[in-house]
């Protein structure tokens, strides 16, 4: 018979990386779904079948649009099969060009949907207090070639949505946000969605709002949610005309019966994430070297992410031997988003250098670690998480001995747990 997890530990010796038994039988990942009504969605998908109606703008995909738009308070909301081609066709109806202004610290598809249509990322620096770019770091990062911004709003948190609006007109630039962390979320009271050129949301089966794989773009002006329609759909205006290059960008019915079914639990799901955010609140404090990332009570918030900073020279511990401990217990926790996206492939041949303009995003990425939350755990796994940190932090210095002689695998043979 397997072995019971142990969900309370307070010895170095019983910490699964010192070959104690994991606290958790189970993986706890980030990014488990938050599903709503099973029944309701399974209603949905029943009567999608009974209609024979599959994909290409049917019926779900219009209310889940219409939905969308109204909770968010714009005119249109264009329903997509992912947040990734969103973003693309966005950039492409927007007519973005040459060189597009960036964070480095975002998930690698803010950056890809650029290069993928040839149009060069250039990565701005990020706060050094927050997850966003850097508004006073932007405009000496344009060039002639510079056509736009994107802004990335990071964990849910708008970024300085003002200020970026402000460097844009004064410089002729065109702003698109990538919103997809932020469906749910206010700015200075007023919903996410609503700012800029456009606004991008992915509902990703990780996402605070999930449609299984999907995305949306969201936006105020009538012609460019006429050319995004056209764009997810071939080019097609008609049977057989096609009046633009187009993709296919469509949401299926499925995306729009589950996204429709989550959209009425949004506050459920909210006040879950804010249960368990106030949980880790309780057990991470106190603990000296590790800050959790506040969302501002007086704006929307979703809470999806629980966003923990490292201090290594507090904690005695990198976030790297820390997230290590973790996983040995079964907590899967992350590193979003390291190691940035100017150092993946391929803006890291493109750029090698980049890193000396990135000094925050250099320093957060390696501090930041994402841990476990939503619908899929509770109190007592946040206990028991908070306790290990606890137990971690406590005994850092006896731990990173116990871990110096250790060797893990690395490709190509095994390396010093340490140096790997
Ligand atoms: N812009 C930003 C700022 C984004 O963060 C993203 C996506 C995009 C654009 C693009 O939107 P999409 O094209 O994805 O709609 C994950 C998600 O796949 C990705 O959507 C998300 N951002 C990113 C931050 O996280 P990975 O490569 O870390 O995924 P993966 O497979 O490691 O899964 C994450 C965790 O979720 C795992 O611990 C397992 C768990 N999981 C995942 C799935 C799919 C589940 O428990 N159940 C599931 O069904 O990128």
């Amino acid at each position: 018979m397997a072995e019971p997890p142990v969900l309370t530990k307070s010895l170095v010796g019983e910490l699964a990386i010192c070959g104690g038994r994991p606290a958790f039988g189970a993986p706890l990942h980030v990014g488990r779904p938050n599903v709503g009504d099973r029944v309701r969605l399974l209603a949905r998908i029943n009567d999608m079948l009974d209609r024979d109606w599959l994909s290409n703008n049917g019926p779900y995909v219009k209310e889940f649009e219409a939905r969308i738009a109204e909770k968010v308070g714009v005119k249109h909301c264009v329903a997509m099969c992912n947040g990734t081609i969103a973003l693309e066709i966005a950039i492409r109806a927007i007519e973005l060009a040459g060189e597009v202004i960036i964070p480095s610290y975002t998930f690698v598809a803010t950056a890809h949907a650029l290069q993928w249509q040839e149009i060069t990322p250039v990565f701005c620096d990020m706060e050094a207090e927050g997850y966003n770019i850097d508004p006073g770091k932007i405009e000496r990062m344009i060039t002639p070639r510079t056509s736009g911004i994107i802004g990335v709003h990071v964990w849910g948190k708008p970024c300085n949505v003002d200020a970026l609006m402000r460097i844009a007109d004064r410089n002729g630039l065109k702003l698109l946000f990538d919103a997809a962390h932020a469906f749910g979320c206010s700015y200075k009271g007023k919903m996410v969605g609503g700012f800029g050129l456009a606004e991008v949301f992915s509902f990703h089966a990780t996402k605070f709002l999930n449609a299984f794989e999907g995305g949306a773009v969201v936006t105020n002006d009538d012609s460019l949610a006429a050319k995004m329609r056209l764009m997810k759909n071939f080019g097609f205006a008609g049977y057989d005309e096609v009046i633009y290059i187009g993709t296919n960008g469509k949401m299926t019915e499925a995306s729009a019966a589950m996204g429709l079914t989550n959209l009425e639990s949004m506050e459920t799901f909210v006040a879950v994430n804010e249960r368990n955010f106030h949980a880790y609140e309780r057990g991470l404090g106190g603990i000296p070297g590790l800050s959790l990332m506040r969302y501002d009570e007086s704006e929307s918030r979703n809470c999806q992410y629980i966003v923990v900073d490292v201090d290594e020279e507090i904690v005695g511990l990198s976030r790297d031997e820390i997230v290590r401990s973790l996983h040995a217990e079964n907590v899967l926790a992350r590193r979003y988003f390291f190691p940035g996206a100017h150092r993946m492939e391929p803006y890291r041949s493109h750029f090698p250098h980049a890193g000396l303009l990135l000094p925050e995003t250099e320093r957060r990425a390696k501090r930041t670690v994402i841990l476990p939350t939503g619908t899929a755990i509770g109190a007592d796994e946040i206990s028991a998480i908070c306790q290990i940190l606890r137990v971690l932090v406590e005994n850092a210095a006896e731990l990173r001995e116990s871990l110096a002689g250790q060797r893990v695998a690395v490709p190509g043979g095994t390396r010093k747990l340490r140096d790997a």
